[in-house]
């Protein structure tokens, strides 16, 4: 371990480490988190257990380190009806429902989620194009809603069913998965708001996942709902994400 990563470590203090020992406990009472997934990344993952754990944190950064031009990827500006018309009325009427396998669905609407206790961290984003940016996300964690929801014992992934059809209306909405051990990361959080202002409209406004141990892919924006899955056969064409489904990017993009 570097110097560098001992003393953030340290300077982390006692309450990630206590979000993650709440955490974990209620990874091990979902006993399916253990299941495998497809033998490849399988084997990746474990690759990459014996170097990072999986449970360690994302380094963060200083004020000072923000990107003065946090970069834009993907669908900048959603053309969908149904967004134009949220936007249009500043997402007065919009909920974010988090539901599938839990025992209590949710619907919040943005101020009740903004009321929710709120963790700020500076990341670096690193798109699998080849470039970084450093920002500053405030939102909630996803684990603590996933707690309220209540995952039923089935339950081994999470979806978010995004608002955009990336590259036309045929293509279909932008969607994304993430395991358990991802959705409970202390750092995992739904961010309504990037370098203390509200979330720009090109950066997934309202909403947009914060996963900071995946690459930039995974970091769903304009998430619309949230579901509790047991496997992907249900979604898209199966494979757990957009960009998985037209087989350019694995579904395990861990950093
Ligand atoms: N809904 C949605 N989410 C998305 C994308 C997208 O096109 N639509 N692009 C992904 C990719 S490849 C990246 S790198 C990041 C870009 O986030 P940014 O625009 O805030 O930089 O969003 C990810 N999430
Ligand atoms: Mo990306």
């Amino acid at each position: 371990m570097s110097t560098d990563r001992r003393r953030w470590l340290k300077g982390a203090g006692a309450s990630l480490a206590g979000l993650w020992l709440a955490a974990c406990d209620q990874l091990n009472r979902n006993s399916a988190v253990h299941g495998a997934l497809a033998e490849a990344e399988t084997l990746t993952r474990r690759a990459q257990r014996l170097v990072v754990p999986r449970e360690a944190l994302a380094k963060e950064f200083t004020e000072a380190d923000i990107s003065p031009d946090f970069r834009a990827n993907g669908t900048t500006r959603p053309g969908d009806a149904d967004y134009r018309a949220h936007l249009a009325s500043g997402f007065a009427d919009w909920r974010l429902e988090l539901g599938g396998l839990v025992e209590r669905p949710l619907s919040l609407s943005l101020a009740e989620l903004r009321a929710l206790p709120a963790r700020t961290q500076i990341t670096r984003h690193d798109c699998v194009e080849g470039w970084s940016s450093i920002g500053k996300w405030t939102g909630a964690r996803l684990g603590p809603l996933l707690e309220r929801a209540g995952l039923k014992p089935e339950a081994r992934f999470i979806a978010f069913h995004c608002a955009d059809s990336l590259g036309g209306a045929a293509n279909g909405k932008y969607y994304e998965s993430i395991d358990l051990i991802d959705a409970f990361h202390p750092q995992t959080i739904l961010a309504y708001d990037m370098n203390d202002q509200v979330l720009p409209v090109a950066h997934g406004a309202p909403v947009r996942l914060r996963v900071e141990r995946q690459l930039g892919y995974k970091h769903a924006k304009y998430v619309m709902r949230i579901e509790a899955v047991a496997d992907f056969a249900h979604l898209g064409r199966g494979k757990g994400g957009y960009w998985e489904d037209r087989g350019d990017y694995a579904w395990y993009a861990g950093i």
